[in-house]
């Protein structure tokens, strides 16, 4: 791994803990020095083995619990190391020291996940993705446990069980892994009206993200932010990724399952390693206090989100992406998040999702990391001093000097000291609250439509269509013909053509009459509105031996100026030469790569004498095809498109001219897709 590290506080503190077993004698956990590690202690050569064996016993019992429960769910996910550095001072709205020194770079350590399947299960499944960052500020440490999507299925925490269950694989045999597309999820669905607006993100080209360096993260729970004169503000976060918000169509996330379900973890370890460093802006969306009611949903209620038309975001800072971890157990699988850990100026509102959380992230933690004091291994100890009266407990690594372990006392000064305000101690929110003890719902949690009908309004004609589709997948694997209409008729609520349209792939009657009144549209909601670049989008180049080398060359600086990343696919896997003495390094052959693992295709080379290697060409192409991508061609490349077609059909590159041909190709890229193929 090329030595990019990024000093900070919480690095160095982390070297402190790194090994380094390179050129070492072997020992025991014990220190001794080993002698023999492939063969047992055993009474004579053919005899049993004995008890005796102190090496064998301890490496094999090690070996045996070296597996810790994985995440109820958020199981399977991939974490980096950043930094984040403010823009400007927040004082007005907070006086949480990050969003208020605008000196300081913050250590961070964030990490992404899916959310249904196991630990073992493929980065591309259609889910929301978990997108959860840990702050080491200076005065502890701060969580911002987001999601990529706004909103969530449920309003209330204690139906967060059901939904969970709902979604997994079923109990009776553990299938399907890692999809929503079966009985129980859908049954779900249809009989908890509510979680109608996440599910349409869910059916969303957001759910299968092309990278996560190209999604959004959001707080989806409505924060508080309080300043230094007690005055507190409604707070939304998300994180917008500066290179954009891109999905992957359905048939390239299935396919890459199977082909690379690792996908996402590569793209961003790869990104990292070459320096294409991920930047994500973290913006707010602030809501004074007396504006509490204005809005036609409840500020409360996590399945809702506050269009950024009626709210701007406001951008405050970056984070920036900066290096791998060193040990996936000890850092992304040992980290814990917990959306209560907040620093004085970050506050919570009475959201009943939000508060449920509160107790259910340390509640696992007990259970995942064995025990209280999961808070002093290295990935999750604060950067600050910490010093309390709490002792003992499975693994504690501190060795407390003090005699006194109780407050108050008068042995050790009264110490250690709760601080005022002014010295740094965390004062919640003095919210007043007065109400009887129920279990209700507020009936401004009842409208479970608009929203949904608002972000269909808001979608582009292909996301619409990607939409149907996924609909028409999920459903159409569902067995049960009722809850498959039960489904329609819930979603006839939000649009009438939307059920309708699913009806009809899905073998259920469509419904004649429904849908929602809503006509606006929130336009920061489609993916067409994002960000559109080429940098860091992977282009295979598919050439071979005799390639004109002046001009390649001259195509590739361009293309490396621009940000663009490529790889090259040969016959066979090493040098390809060209003429005026140009070599490149063939990394795949047509037997490793596929077009599923690329942005876009060059095609440099013609067909070959080859009988595998043109049908595979062949149906390379014509997958980036199908899956709109950019498709460039010179010289004999050309053939390729003209047999297929394409030429001139958009998305798909052929100028003569040298120069003109590259400039077009990285415009094409930065298109993302080409929808109107
Ligand atoms: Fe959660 C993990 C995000 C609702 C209970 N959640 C978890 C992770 C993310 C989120 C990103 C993975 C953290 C990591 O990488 O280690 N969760 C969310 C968001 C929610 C949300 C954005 C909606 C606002 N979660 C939610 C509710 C509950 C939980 C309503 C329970 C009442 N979440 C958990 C958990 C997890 C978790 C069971 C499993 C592993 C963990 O906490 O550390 O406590």
């Amino acid at each position: 791994m090329a030595d990019k590290r990024h000093e900070n506080e919480k690095d160095a503190q982390l070297e402190s803990f790194r090994v380094d077993d390179k050129g070492k004698y072997m020992t025991t956990n014990q220190g001794l020095r080993v002698s023999e590690d492939e063969l047992s202690l055993t009474a004579g050569v053919r005899g049993p083995t004995l008890m005796e064996d102190f090496h064998f016993r301890e490496k094999m019992t090690h070996f045996d619990h070296e597996r810790i429960p994985e995440r109820v769910v958020h199981a399977r996910g991939f974490a980096a190391h950043g930094e984040f550095q403010l823009y400007e001072s927040m004082e007005q709205y907070t006086k949480a020291k990050i969003f208020t020194d605008t000196s300081n770079k913050v250590p961070v350590f964030v990490r992404f996940s899916t959310v249904n399947g196991s630990k073992g299960s493929g980065d591309t499944a259609r889910d929301a993705r978990g997108f959860a960052t840990k702050f080491y500020t200076e005065e502890g440490n701060y969580d911002l446990v987001a999601n990529n999507i706004p909103v969530f299925f449920i309003q209330d925490g204690i139906k967060f069980p059901d939904v969970v269950h709902s979604f997994k694989p079923e109990p009776h045999n553990d299938i399907p892994q890692a999809s929503t597309a079966h009985d129980n999820f859908w049954d779900f669905v249809a009989n908890n009206p509510e979680n109608a607006h996440m599910v349409m993100w869910i059916m969303s080209d957001r759910a299968i993200p092309r990278s996560f360096r190209m999604m959004e993260g959001f707080g989806v729970n409505t924060f508080r932010f309080v300043n230094a004169a007690g005055e507190a503000f409604f707070i939304k976060f998300h994180w917008k990724p500066k290179l954009g918000v891109h999905s992957l169509v359905w048939d390239e996330a299935q396919k890459l399952m199977g082909i690379d379900p690792d996908f996402h973890r590569n793209d961003l370890w790869d990104a990292i390693e070459r320096g294409d460093y991920p930047e994500y802006e973290l913006g707010v969306q602030i809501v004074p206090q007396e504006d509490e009611f204005k809005f036609d949903f409840d500020l409360l209620d996590a399945t809702k989100l506050i269009p950024e038309e009626e709210v701007p975001v406001k951008i405050i800072g970056k984070m920036t992406l900066t290096n791998n971890v060193d040990n996936f157990f000890a850092e992304t699988e040992q980290v814990a998040f917990h959306p209560g850990n907040v620093v004085p100026g970050i506050d919570f509102t009475n959201d009943p999702l939000l508060q449920a959380r509160l107790f259910s992230y340390i509640d696992t933690q007990l259970i995942r990391l064995g025990g209280p004091n999961f808070h002093e291994l290295p990935i999750n100890r604060p950067i600050c001093p910490f010093h309390n009266n709490q002792r003992d407990g499975f693994h504690r690594q501190a060795i407390n000097i003090a005699r006194v372990n109780y407050h108050r006392n008068s042995l050790q000064g009264n110490t250690p000291a709760p601080a005022s305000p002014e010295q740094g101690g965390y004062k919640h929110y003095e919210e007043k609250v007065d109400g009887k003890k129920i279990r209700g719902r507020s009936k401004s949690f009842i409208d479970f439509f608009s929203q949904a009908k608002l972000f269909w309004n808001s979608m582009s004609e292909p996301e619409k269509k990607h939409i149907i589709d996924a609909f028409s997948f999920e459903l159409g694997k569902v067995k049960s013909k009722s809850v498959r209409r039960q489904n329609v008729d819930l979603f006839a609520n939000v649009d009438l053509q939307l059920a309708q349209k699913i009806a009809r792939n899905i073998g259920v009657k469509p419904p004649t009459q429904g849908g929602s009144p809503v006509t606006k549209t929130s336009p920061a909601l489609s993916q067409l509105n994002t960000t559109m670049t080429a940098k860091t989008r992977k282009v295979a180049v598919i050439i071979s031996n005799g390639f004109h080398g002046n001009v390649i060359k001259s195509i590739l600086d361009y293309w490396k100026k621009e940000g663009l990343v490529v790889e090259f696919i040969s016959e066979d896997l090493g040098p390809v030469k060209g003429t005026n003495g140009v070599v490149l390094e063939a990394v795949q052959n047509v037997y490793t790569a596929q077009s599923v693992l690329y942005d876009a295709v060059f095609m440099v080379r013609g067909s070959s004498t080859d009988k595998m290697f043109n049908e595979k060409a062949a149906y390379f192409i014509d997958e980036a095809y199908r899956h709109k991508k950019t498709i460039g061609a010179i010289g004999e490349g050309k053939k390729w498109l003209e047999a297929n077609q394409m030429v001139n059909k958009p998305g798909v590159v052929t100028d003569e001219n040298v120069t003109e041909f590259a400039r077009h190709f990285v415009q094409a890229v930065a298109h993302h897709r080409h929808w109107n193929r």
